[in-house]
């Protein structure tokens, strides 16, 4: 009996033991590592973690330099409201290293905190070597699309004898891109299918880049969220005159339009802007459209696409070599009212061989900028912004006058 009870005493004890343990255990205090908890991208970032004591031991003896708790450093994700909106690209297999620094560009100066995503378009399949390299360094998702051929090829109703003429004319006359089959289908393109892609279908607001541009200047708010918050429509950094060789028609086109659609122009429209003489003649000023913020339901609207399918028919994307800027430009100036448009002032952005660079030292101070001020476009002659300031009555800002020349 006494043997017994000594055997269960045993028991309890080892028990109670058992408990104290896990207790000790459980309130430990070494700390579980801590992982950001954003999304893998690639497959390299799986591979398996230290060990939290495994890393104590990779510490070094003085506490390092960063992170820096003083340092204004971005957060990973900008907080707010996020929008229903894509980066876009139209591009070539052969543009890859070129689109890489317009978005290394975008990321450095904006996406990085916002993470939106890219959606890249081909009239060819993209190489593996594109979706790679362009996927590893958009911090977004990335898409890849193949246009439908029926949306870059030539449309049975265009005569190809006349057509080729053209081309032969316009090469004769050293117009730049003039014989090109290419740039024609891609003008006609971007003036009146990149926003029916089937990739685009699922997105609002759409902001194109081109291969070989840069941004200058931090953008640390959200371009999309402005737009929308504003209600605006259509937006622009650069704007200039249009080589009229290659427009000859478009504007009695325009008018031919407007003249049976009346109802599709806007009362409070920018037409000033685009015609020195109330409508008669076109003075060719255009945004630049390489750069745009804007909003893809418009452009899918009845209007705007009543508009492309006049122009269209009438020819002149291979009659003559009408660009997707006059198209867009005329199209955001007539139908919209003045205040959908929206000048982005602080975007700092060139396309070679224009910049934009915001006018005013502070402000280039402040955003961190890399152009100076004598490559400011803005003021020139050539540049049709000072007449966008008059027209939209904007006062402009001091110190413009000194990059006038
Ligand atoms: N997929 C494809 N993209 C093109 C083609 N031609 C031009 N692009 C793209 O269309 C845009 C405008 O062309 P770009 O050469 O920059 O013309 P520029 O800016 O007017 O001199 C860029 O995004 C180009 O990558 C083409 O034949 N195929
Ligand atoms: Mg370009």
């Amino acid at each position: 009996m006494a043997g017994q009870q000594r055997y269960l005493r045993y028991i309890v004890f080892a028990l109670v033991c058992l408990v104290l343990l896990l207790f000790i255990s459980s309130s430990s205090s070494v700390p579980t590592a801590h992982w950001p908890t954003s999304k893998p991208k690639t497959e390299d970032v799986k591979a398996s973690q230290p060990s939290a004591a495994a890393q104590d031991a990779l510490k070094p003896a003085t506490p390092p330099t960063t992170p820096n708790p003083h340092s204004s450093l971005s957060p990973a994700t900008a907080s707010g409201d996020r929008m229903n909106a894509t980066f876009v690209t139209l591009a070539r297999n052969e543009d890859l290293w070129e689109i890489i620094k317009s978005i290394r560009s975008v990321e450095d100066r904006f996406n990085r905190n916002y993470n939106y995503d890219w959606v890249f378009l081909n009239d060819k399949e993209f190489s593996d070597e594109f979706k790679r390299t362009t996927t590893a360094i958009v911090s977004g998702k990335t898409k890849y699309g193949l246009i439908p051929k029926e949306h870059w090829s030539f449309p049975d109703f265009i005569d190809q004898d006349r057509a080729a003429k053209v081309r032969e004319e316009m090469k004769e006359a050293q117009i730049i891109y003039g014989d090109s089959i290419s740039y024609r289908h891609m003008c006609r393109y971007e003036s009146g299918f990149f926003f029916r892609h089937k990739l685009l279908l699922d997105y609002e607001w759409y902001w194109r880049v081109e291969p070989s541009v840069s941004f200058h200047c931090d953008i640390s708010y959200d371009p999309f969220k402005f737009m929308a918050d504003k209600k605006k429509t259509y937006s622009f950094t650069i704007s200039l005159h249009e080589y009229e060789a290659t427009i000859p028609t478009l504007w009695s086109t325009v008018k031919n339009f407007t003249k049976t659609h009346p109802q599709y122009v806007s009362e409070d429209n920018s037409m000033a802007w685009i015609s020195d003489d109330n409508g008669e003649t076109y003075n060719n000023c255009h945004f630049w459209s390489n750069f745009e913020i804007g909003n893809l339901n418009w452009l899918r609207s009845k209007p705007y696409l009543d508009f492309f399918e006049a122009l269209d028919q009438a020819g002149g994307f291979f009659y003559e070599r009408w660009g997707d800027a006059p198209v867009h430009s005329i199209a955001a100036a007539l139908f919209l009212k003045k205040d959908q448009i929206h000048f982005f002032n602080d975007i700092a952005y060139t396309h070679v061989p224009f910049t934009h660079c915001p006018t005013g030292e502070q402000f280039r101070l402040d955003h961190k900028c890399t152009c100076q001020s004598e490559d400011n476009f803005d003021w020139k002659g050539y540049s049709c912004t000072d007449k966008y300031y008059e027209v939209m009555d904007m006062e402009r800002p001091v110190g413009y006058e000194r990059e006038q020349d």
